[in-house]
């Protein structure tokens, strides 16, 4: 029976073999063995069973990997929910504690992919301070309240990654695929990196693409600052004018200028001044309107202490106070890849040296950001493509299920939770962020595109 083995899959096949070679090494031999058996039973009733694609093989294949670790790290992390600790926190007299445990627990059955819930131990949580439940409760609201998450946490200190590593550990190996404990490693550097073009110019027209609208972001933190989760209307007015400090730096530079939506700020500009520039996608949308975050407490006081920088020339952009202290972007239309990732890295080195500010970074997760998602690079690279046979329905569903597996996340054309467009256009990107570098993304986003034109062209026929 030939099964559609995708070379990507292939990969994650392979590695999660290694990953289970590696994990069986710790296990009793009994458990070992039975556990082998039993995978291989498994597989071979799925080849059998001609799967349509090794791909849900290996899906399973990866949540039977992590379930063996929780064997091999003996049981001290326990999933499973007590009733007695259930209806402990339940019953708390702190109501946002009560609310946001009983939901949790709860979503752990109602949506097996949240994966805070899925990953959530209310003994672990049980053996924490009371200061320490209330930090983590906040970290997890999120996906709490809102049990169709696909992450469900952000954390509200740089620290909070290693404070609760019990945790954040175990839902940023599942989420990035990843064992626990990888590190993650800096790299800007394209020379050498797979797929790159012997040339190593990422040439969209070398695809047969016109120009397309191209962006590189990264997401930071001020290290001196809680996350956005956790601050004060004073904390974000106090960062906002520290970075109108760095900005006056930049503006020496790359000209353009800072926009404020903090009323009574000197920069401040009007409300049809910010819906030009959403519409423009050089500002965010109004985070309030984002139950997610507004969950995390990421929403909260807004306006104040959020706005933009943006350049003379409009390409290169600082997101203020969004779901990071800073989103740092540069964006053009064009059709090589190489001038807004480049650009970016020039911009982000004129940033770094701005004295007094330091970026939150970790030897283990490379740069910090809120959400686990973004650990790493922080990096996000896409570019609006036009997929009109992959968008025939109206809608993103085709053009998903072919990204998918080709690693790229398929969005809106104002980002997250937006619609694609009316002519079938989609922002396209890869999905990692950790564990692999800058140059990779970027490059991962060309070839990403490559496959998706050739996929396109299927779809039309
Ligand atoms: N709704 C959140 C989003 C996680 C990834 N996107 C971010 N960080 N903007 C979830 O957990 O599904």
């Amino acid at each position: 029976c030939a099964l559609p083995i995708s070379a990507t899959t292939m990969a994650s096949a392979s590695r999660m073999l290694r990953s289970l070679r590696l994990r069986s090494s710790s296990l009793s031999k009994a458990a070992a063995a039975a556990t082998v058996a039993g995978l291989g039973a498994f597989s071979v009733n799925a080849v059998a069973s001609c799967e349509p694609g090794l791909d849900s093989v290996v899906t399973r294949l990866e949540k039977v990997a992590n379930r063996l670790e929780a064997i091999a790290e003996g049981g001290d992390y326990d999933t499973s929910v007590d009733a007695a600790l259930l209806a402990k926190y339940s019953n708390s007299s702190d109501g946002y504690i009560a609310s946001c445990i009983s939901k949790i627990c709860a979503a752990k059955v109602t949506n097996p992919s949240n994966i805070t819930a899925s990953l959530f131990s209310i003994k672990y949580f049980d053996s924490l301070s009371e200061a320490a439940q209330k930090a983590l409760a906040m970290c997890i609201n999120s996906g709490a309240q809102n049990a169709d998450s696909g992450m469900g946490c952000y954390a509200m200190s740089p620290t909070d990654y290693d404070t609760y590593g019990p945790f954040f550990s175990r839902v940023i190996a599942a989420y990035h695929k990843v064992p626990r404990g990888s590190k993650h490693v800096t790299d800007w550097n394209l020379s050498g990196v797979e797929g790159l073009p012997e040339d190593g110019q990422l040439d969209l027209t070398k695809l047969g693409l016109p120009a397309l609208s191209m962006r590189v972001r990264v997401g930071r933190n001020l290290s001196d600052f809680k996350l956005p989760g956790a601050m004060s209307a004073a904390d974000r007015l106090r960062m906002e004018q520290k970075m109108c400090v760095a900005f006056e730096k930049l503006k020496q530079k790359f000209g353009g200028r800072y926009h404020s939506l903090t009323p009574g700020h000197p920069d401040h500009i009007t409300n049809d001044e910010y819906n030009a520039l959403v519409k423009g996608h050089k500002m965010f949308k109004d985070m309030s309107d984002d139950s997610y975050l507004a969950d995390a407490g990421i929403a909260s006081d807004w306006p104040v202490g959020r706005g933009c920088y943006v350049s003379g020339d409009g390409g290169f952009i600082i997101w203020v106070g969004e779901e990071d202290h800073l989103r740092i972007m540069c964006m053009n239309k064009g059709t090589v890849l190489n001038e807004v990732f480049d650009r970016l890295k020039t911009a982000l080195d004129t940033v770094e040296s701005i004295e007094g500010l330091k970026f939150a970074h970790s030897d283990t997760y490379g740069y910090v950001t809120s959400c686990p998602t973004n650990l790493g690079t922080g990096m996000r690279a896409s570019v609006h493509m036009k997929c009109p046979n992959l968008t025939a329905d109206g809608t993103d569903a085709a053009c998903k299920a072919v990204c998918k597996p080709l690693g790229l996340s398929v969005r809106g054309l104002g980002g997250e939770h937006t619609p694609i467009g009316a002519d079938g256009t989609v922002d396209i990107s890869p999905s990692a962020r950790f564990c692999i570098s800058e140059a990779q993304i970027v490059t991962a986003l060309y070839t990403g595109i490559k496959n998706l034109v050739a996929e396109e062209a299927t779809a039309k026929k």
